[in-house]
């Protein structure tokens, strides 16, 4: 190709994030974005939703599937997680498998692996990721292991928390994209609804203030965002538990929990609405609903969805 054909080409495609649970996936996607989408925590299975976000460059468009961790599932909900993540993986322009610097490369990536190996995506690329927490040589014995799960196309060293080497990632991927259009119109940063990231937003704060098992047995349904004349956003949003003693738990001592649950996922919801909002939390109790198809189904959750 002569180099004024190349400075005319435009490429876009679908990157499918995937890895173990808690191996980065989603805050490399809001860091490539630049902005708060996707939810993050230490809690193992954060991600429920595959998530698409774009980033726009001048010569690409880069359409960012994030993908809830590949893990041993222990549920109804665990195979639909799994499925949902499987799923991405063949309609993929390029498959990033991420895999923490300071975790050890074992038998979850080597599962994980054989699906990158199996999917008929033109580009893999290998993503050693939270580069921030090792020194140099142990990102580079972990690249080195890693490369050794599967054929890679290529490999590279990133850090989100610290914006290390995600141009580069950018750069790297688009060169490998088809040409295209843009997917998304300017302007549009992911598929989600507003009332599918406020409802993830509540999940994230009852993720990061809440322990053991709790976590795992709770989901969010965002019941309502109305729009009031002076330009606030009034929403209201349930958290659902599995069990009575959870809903404790959840309220906490004088309704604590739940207000501070509450006051952070505020901050991040005025943050993407870009308005004040009243937010109002209730807390009901739904038996059981992660190995209830039909519930998975209506809180969206459900790989087919
Ligand atoms: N220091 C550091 N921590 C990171 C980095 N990327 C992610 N983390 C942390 O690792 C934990 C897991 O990150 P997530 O992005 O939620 O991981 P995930 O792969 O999306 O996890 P699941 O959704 O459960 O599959 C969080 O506590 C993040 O803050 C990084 O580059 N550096
Ligand atoms: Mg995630």
């Amino acid at each position: 190709m002569d180099k004024q054909a190349c400075a005319e080409r435009f490429t876009s495609g679908f990157v499918a994030l995937v890895g173990r649970p808690n191996a980065g996936k989603s805050t490399l996607l809001n860091a490539l974005v630049g902005r708060k989408l996707a939810i993050t925590s230490p809690v193992a299975q954060t991600t429920r939703h595959r998530m698409r976000a774009v980033v726009d460059t001048e010569r690409s468009q880069l359409v960012i599937i994030d993908t809830p961790g590949l893990h041993k599932p222990k549920d109804e909900l665990g195979k639909e997680l799994n499925r949902a993540a499987l799923g991405e993986l063949d309609d993929a322009d390029a498959i990033a498998m991420l895999i923490a610097a300071d975790s050890n490369v074992g038998r979850g990536d080597a599962w994980v692996a054989t699906h990158v190996q199996e999917s008929s995506a033109p580009y893999k690329l290998l993503v050693i990721t939270k580069a921030d927490l090792v020194d140099s040589k142990r990102a580079q014995d972990q690249l080195e292991a890693a490369r050794g799960l599967t054929h890679f196309d290529d490999a590279i060293v990133v850090s989100a928390k610290e914006s290390f080497n995600l141009n580069a990632f950018i750069s790297c991927v688009s060169a490998h994209m088809p040409e295209g259009p843009r997917w998304f119109p300017a302007g549009v940063t992911t598929d989600m609804s507003d009332e599918e990231l406020v409802a993830e937003f509540v999940r994230e704060k009852a993720f990061r203030n809440l322990r053991q098992e709790i976590p795992h047995s709770l989901a969010v349904r965002c019941d309502e965002i109305a729009w009031k004349g002076d330009g606030h956003a009034s929403i209201r949003a349930t958290i659902l538990v599995e069990r009575e003693g959870q809903k404790g738990i959840v309220i906490g001592r004088n309704a604590q929990m739940l207000k501070k649950i509450g006051t952070e996922a505020r901050r991040d919801i005025e943050r993407l609405l870009d308005a004040h909002a009243y937010l109002e939390l209730r807390v009901q109790v739904q038996p059981a609903w992660r190995r209830d198809k039909g519930e998975i189904r209506r809180l969206g959750l459900a790989a087919d969805e």
